[in-house]
């Protein structure tokens, strides 16, 4: 038998964001890295921002997989990613300086696309250009960077040491932005020796990642994938044009890791009790008042990775079907359930109406999202703080009812439901 034909029945397991980011991914991933081997990430690049709380300690995730938190567990960047590599290095030298060691832990792919400066230099252009339409990027050079991969002139790891090949490429690359953009200030002798360090740099670090995570998959050691971003931020199923520029759903995982279908297993996919939303682009429950001010102060909805305030509204449920329907998932991690313990009561969106239609799944088109209105369930809220609460049954009976009613509107099962933002602050339904 050939070695590459794996017959064992594991799987890797992914989490993945149920709406437009910033669910708490990284913190459940955290929790899961605890009995996991080997944690990846498929896709985006430092634009996320991922929190963990460990003992009162933050540690602040953007390219990096927040398994690293996890001393016994190895980290990969999957091919998938692209990646700045300067910013790779200063994240990594921050979680070093927090104490964790990551050194023989973290390997990143040779197939991974590079993120450069001027990448992120023409990200804040186009957005200028856009005025008042503007996306609301991260400004980290992900859109561009993409767009390099796609358009075939995209720079790869494995090309930094080829390096006459990477300055070909490099300086093509530059004066095609320079072209579209006007000559723009950029050193690109500095550029290229700062490169040519951190090459040698890097080095350790680059492995054949499909290589390596199919071999682990044989082995039969556990693999989780950490998704960045989110369904509604997919560039094929999201709010386009308002999302970011990678497959951010479970699609992400097979062409972001090489990994076929037949090898993912749970699908677990992280909700919000409410919905948030930074940048740009449609958001039908978005809440302007005073309501959607409470739910950012009590939730502290402000960026991981830019400081912006988070957009904030009530549950949307069509959101949450539309994305079941294309992720798949397998059960559900309702997150940041303690924010809602201040309502009265509590809205969750069931369909809109749009031109004089009540639809229940999301519309493609955005004139029909600003033209739709909403329609909401209204339930009663509970009242009472749910922080110290460790099993189902100790939360309180509104509550618990708020939880099935999502569970049984989307016919997948609740798991994990996060009452704080440390570690500890989760019940697991077994
Ligand atoms: P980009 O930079 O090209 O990916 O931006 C395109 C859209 O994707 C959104 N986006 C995000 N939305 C939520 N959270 C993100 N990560 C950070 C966080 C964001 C931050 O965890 O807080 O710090 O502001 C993230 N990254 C990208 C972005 O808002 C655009 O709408
Ligand atoms: P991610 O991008 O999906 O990993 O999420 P972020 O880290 O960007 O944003 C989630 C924020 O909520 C972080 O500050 C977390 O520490 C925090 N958080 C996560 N889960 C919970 C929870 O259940 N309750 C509360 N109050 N905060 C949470
Ligand atoms: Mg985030």
């Amino acid at each position: 038998m050939s070695p590459t034909t794996d017959t064992s029945s594991n799987k890797v397991s992914v989490v993945l964001g149920t709406q437009w980011g910033d669910e708490g991914k990284g913190k459940l991933v955290d929790i899961l890295a605890q009995s996991i081997d080997v944690c990846v990430r498929c896709q985006g690049g430092n634009n996320a921002g991922h929190t963990i709380v460990v003992d009162g300690v933050k540690y602040a995730f953007h390219m990096l997989p927040s398994g690293l938190v996890n001393m016994a567990c190895i980290s990969v960047v999957g091919s998938g990613v692209v990646v700045h590599l300067p910013s790779f290095f200063e994240e990594l030298e921050d979680l070093q300086k927090q104490g964790l060691d990551c050194d023989n832990r973290l390997f990143i792919s040779d197939r991974c696309h590079l993120v450069f400066d001027f990448h992120q230099i023409v990200d804040g252009m186009k957005e200028g250009e856009l005025g008042r339409g503007s996306i609301g990027t991260t400004k980290k050079g992900i859109g561009p960077a993409y767009s390099s991969k796609a358009s075939r002139s995209g720079i790869r790891v494995h090309h930094l040491y080829h390096f006459e090949e990477f300055e070909k490429r490099f300086r093509s690359i530059v004066a095609a932005r320079y072209r579209r953009y006007g000559d723009f200030e950029y050193d690109i002798e500095g550029e290229l020796n700062r490169y040519r360090q951190l090459a040698e740099r890097l080095r350790p670090f680059v492995i054949d990642s499909v290589e390596f995570l199919h071999t682990k998959l044989r082995e039969g050691k556990r693999i989780l994938v950490e998704g960045a971003n989110a369904l509604m931020l997919d560039i094929d199923f999201g709010t386009y044009p308002y999302v970011t520029s990678s497959n951010t759903g479970v699609g992400g995982v097979c062409t972001g890791l090489g990994i076929p279908p037949s090898k993912i297993g749970d699908v677990i996919g992280v909700a919000k009790a409410y919905t948030t939303r930074v940048g740009g682009g449609p958001f039908p429950s978005e809440l302007v008042d005073e309501i959607g001010q409470k739910l950012r102060d009590v939730g502290a909805e402000y960026g991981v990775t830019t400081g912006r305030p988070r957009r904030c509204g009530w549950l949307d449920l069509v959101v949450l079907r539309y994305s079941t329907m294309i992720n798949g998932y397998t059960s559900l991690n309702l997150t940041k359930l303690d924010v809602l313990d201040v309502f009265d009561e509590i809205k969750v969106a069931v369909s809109y109406t749009v031109n004089g239609k009540e639809v229940t799944s999301f519309p493609a088109d955005l004139d029909d999202l600003a033209s739709a209105t909403v329609n909401y369930v209204t339930l009663p809220g509970w009242k009472q703080n749910i922080s110290k609460c460790r099993s189902f049954e100790e939360l309180p009976e509104n509550c618990q009812k708020y939880v099935r009613f999502i569970e049984k509107d989307l016919g997948v099962p609740v798991q994990w439901i996060g009452v704080g933002a440390g570690r500890e602050d989760m019940i697991n339904i077994d």
